[in-house]
């Protein structure tokens, strides 16, 4: 008697799951671009894809490997690239957005380690629905 108790219980907790905010967004194939030691900044790309029915904004990034992140969008004029510091990044509704090379990327500043291709950083996003998802991104060649 008490199993199936805990069996309806559990039934209605996941329901109760699906229908909170929880995991309205979700991330695909986060990397880093791999810089010269040298290099005072990195840059990160990755999809974002929200699953709501209401408009979502990334509206910060932090790392423990980093001492800043900015959200960052890129323009070329006359061959060279133009980086603007971006308040947030809004993502429509049920729609995906992808940060990659020459567009949208985290601003990766003040790294605490040198970081080589293959190495791994967790990457703490914070949105405005509330939701904050911790992603480890690779670093990439
Ligand atoms: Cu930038």
């Amino acid at each position: 008697m008490k199993n199936t108790i805990c069996i309806i219980m559990f039934g209605l907790f996941t329901l109760a799951c699906v229908n909170s905010q929880a995991g309205d967004i979700t991330v695909d194939d986060p990397w880093i671009q791999e810089a010269p030691p040298t290099a005072k900044a990195m840059a990160g790309y990755l999809g974002i894809t929200n699953h709501s029915k209401a408009a979502i904004m990334l509206e910060s990034a932090s790392s423990a490997d980093f001492g800043s992140i900015e959200i960052h969008s890129s323009e070329i004029h006359d061959g060279m690239v133009h980086m603007h510091k971006e308040p947030h990044l809004a993502i429509s509704p049920a729609a995906s957005l992808k940060l990659e090379p020459g567009g949208y990327h985290l601003m990766l500043m003040k790294r605490k380690r040198n970081l080589q291709a293959g190495d791994r950083v967790g990457i703490k996003l914070h949105f405005s629905n509330g939701e904050a998802l911790h992603i480890e991104a690779e670093v990439r060649k």
